[in-house]
């Protein structure tokens, strides 16, 4: 890599420097992953992390960041500053060579992302690359020393002292504007920094991050996170609307051979796991060796306790990971001084001397809290029992579902399927109400769709452990008509159907059905949700008459639209359609269903902590918040960003 070779010689050093940049230029992928806008936001975590690796190093207490005007970014740190003296390899400053070398082993070239040390201000050079300018501000010994690089890193200016400061005042102060014929888009999005923010508030515990964004002229002081408590803040966050089954949040953390381990946890009463882990500060979405050292040990250690406090008896069946996991939320945090990630998106921790450090971390430490609490490890260990329960029996209900297939008569009495067996042309429909299921039988294309309609409301997951769910008669018929099986036995690629469309009517009940119908995917077949499989019905809202010409428009943008377009002679009749039930089958099969002339919605899986707290707002036990939610925003099935 560049900077091995650098002779010190400024001119032979900085055609180098230059090749190197160009490099970054001509593949912006291999350096920060993509050029839309998470390559955007990319570049801002780029410098953020060479703050709080400053702040790791115990030299930063405060950062800011600052959405400018003109959607460039500032960022600003306390830390000691960087380095301003010459660099003995570059011969230039090493301001100037931290922001123009590249080094060697960035995060996506496959080498690691150092804590401390070492790699330090790997992304500060891909940045200046891939922006049009980048000004640097250095306070350090009295001095105020600045340099400014424009054009994809091209220094304008080595640097220069501009101005004296206060003695005591250190830290660095970085702003750059993307490069907009790098990225796809130029604009920040303030909501998606300061999640990421709030996040690394939560890792960080101590540091205060302010957030602020200059666009809007109402704010001016923008948001400070700062958590004292670090992750067990983060827990409790994530457990705001949920019911915890006991009260102090459970906080272990330990060292061994340089790797720190931190993890909090409570449980709720919620059958849900909500497990989330870092290293590094990096969300590891995929777990690795760090998370399964320490489920391992949660769950070893439970059953341990359990035998030796007879909670479980010798003939009992153990408590399997599952288990002891129903209804936790968990925030592992790894600081690791060499980390491998693996993976296709990297999301996995590879080095597998972790999994035993973790494991005896996590264990000492949670053996203590079992022992010191006494009725807190009876209630979880109760919980965990109910759930090993409700395993062994749904594992019974799901053998009886595999073996009802097809050929079932009650089954087919409901389902009406498509007559391809080709998974890729093939569609099912699920419809609110027998009427509108009647009018889409007769509209459909019997070869490729096949609809089936819901009679009752669907039962809330939410609320109910999977052996209930698997008792409700409709969740029975989904989960044959998809063919995938469930939990254990769930196969992707036996999914029937290509698509998997939801079609409800434009009111508050079939927008309480559409969520119950997210809610069961989400929970129980998300791999269907992930891999794009499921979408949302548009149905008109408004038919127009005019003279012979029947129009349908989806929404009052639409109509106001088409409205504007006739000629003002034109007399015309406007009805809002009432629902799916009021169309006949052509109407149906030309609004809703055809393929040529319907629009879909796709349902994504963007953001698991979003996501799980809409639901809990959505299917929580107050109904009158739920209800006022589903109102505003279940219609537009975008706003719920499942
Ligand atoms: C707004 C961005 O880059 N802060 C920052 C960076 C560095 C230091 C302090 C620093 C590090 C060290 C010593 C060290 C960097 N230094 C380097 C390098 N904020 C921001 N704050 N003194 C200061 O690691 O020893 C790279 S980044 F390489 F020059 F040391």
């Amino acid at each position: 890599m560049a900077d091995e070779k650098v002779q010190g010689n400024y001119d032979s050093s900085s055609i180098q420097v230059l090749e190197g940049l160009e490099a970054v230029r001509k593949r912006p992928g291999m350096y920060i992953g993509t050029t839309d806008v998470k390559g955007l936001h990319h570049l801002v975590w780029e410098i953020v992390d060479n703050s709080i690796d400053e702040a790791l190093a115990g030299y930063c207490k405060n950062i800011e960041i600052v959405i400018n005007k003109d959607n460039s970014i500032t960022v600003k740190d306390d830390g000691r500053g960087i380095p301003t003296d010459i660099h003995p390899k570059t011969g230039i400053s090493t301001v100037e060579t931290v922001y123009t070398v590249l080094h060697a082993g960035g995060k996506f070239g496959g080498g690691g992302y150092k804590v401390s040390g070492g790699l330090h201000g790997v992304g500060a050079s891909v940045v200046n690359a891939l922006s049009s300018w980048v000004d640097v501000t250095v306070y350090k010994d009295g001095k105020i020393n600045s340099i400014r690089f424009e054009n994809g890193g091209h220094t304008v200016e080595a640097l220069h002292v501009v101005g004296d400061c206060d003695k005591n005042r250190t830290g660095t102060t970085v702003s750059f504007k993307p490069d907009p014929d790098i990225f796809d888009t130029d604009i920040y999005d303030y909501e998606t920094l300061k999640t990421r923010v709030r996040e690394l508030a939560f890792l960080n515990r101590g540091l205060s991050l302010n957030i602020r964004d200059d666009r809007d002229i109402e704010d001016t002081t923008g948001e400070t996170f700062m958590y004292e408590g670090g992750i067990s803040e983060y827990v409790r966050f994530i457990n705001q609307e949920k019911t915890p089954i006991h009260d102090d949040i459970i906080h272990l953390e330990g060292e061994k051979n340089g790797v720190f381990l931190e993890v909090a946890m409570q449980y709720n009463t919620s059958y849900n796991a909500n497990i989330y882990s870092f290293v590094n500060n990096i969300n590891t979405h995929d777990g690795g060796t760090h998370e399964d050292g320490v489920k391992r040990a949660l769950t070893r250690v439970i059953n341990n306790y359990a035998r030796k406090n007879n909670l479980l008896k010798e003939k009992d069946e153990s408590l399997k990971e599952d288990d002891v996991k129903e209804g936790l939320t968990m925030i592992i945090s790894c600081k690791h001084p060499n980390p491998q990630f693996e993976g296709q998106t990297k999301g996995r921790l590879g080095n597998s001397e972790v999994r035993s450090l973790a494991d005896s971390i996590f264990a000492e430490g949670f053996e203590r809290f079992l022992l010191e609490n006494p009725t807190e490890a009876r209630t979880i260990i109760n919980k965990s029992i109910l759930a090993r329960d409700a395993r062994m029996a749904a594992k019974k209900a799901r053998e009886a579902t595999r073996k009802t297939d097809l050929t079932t008569t009650n089954f087919f009495g409901k389902l009406s399927d498509c007559k391809s067996k080709d998974p890729s042309v093939s569609e099912i429909f699920i419809v609110e109400g027998d009427s509108a299921g009647g009018s889409a039988k007769k509209g459909r294309d019997a070869m490729t769709q096949a609809i089936l309609p819901l009679r009752g409301k669907i039962l809330n997951v939410e609320k109910a452990r999977l052996d209930k769910a698997l008792g409700n008669e409709e969740i029975k018929t989904i989960i044959t008509a998809f063919g995938t099986g469930i939990g254990d036995y769930f196969d992707l690629s036996k999914l029937r159907y290509d698509k998997i469309i939801i079609m409800t009517d434009a009111d508050v009940d079939g927008a309480h059905i559409r969520v119950l119908l997210l809610t069961l995917f989400y929970r129980f077949f998300r791999p269907i949700v992930e891999a794009g499989h499921v979408y949302a019905a548009q149905p008109p809202l408004f038919r127009i008459m005019h003279g012979k010409t029947r129009k349908y428009v989806l929404d009052e943008k639409e109509r106001d639209a088409y409205l504007a377009s006739l000629p003002s002679t034109v007399k015309y009749e406007i009805a809002r359609m009432k629902g799916l039930g009021e169309m006949d089958a052509d109407e149906l099969n030309e609004t809703t269903m055809d393929i040529s002339k319907r629009t879909l919605r796709k349902i994504t899986v963007s953001d698991c902590v979003a996501a799980d707290k809409i639901f809990e707002k959505l299917m929580g036990d107050e109904v009158e918040p739920r209800r006022q939610y589903i109102e505003e925003y279940a219609y537009t099935v975008e706003n719920l960003d499942i």
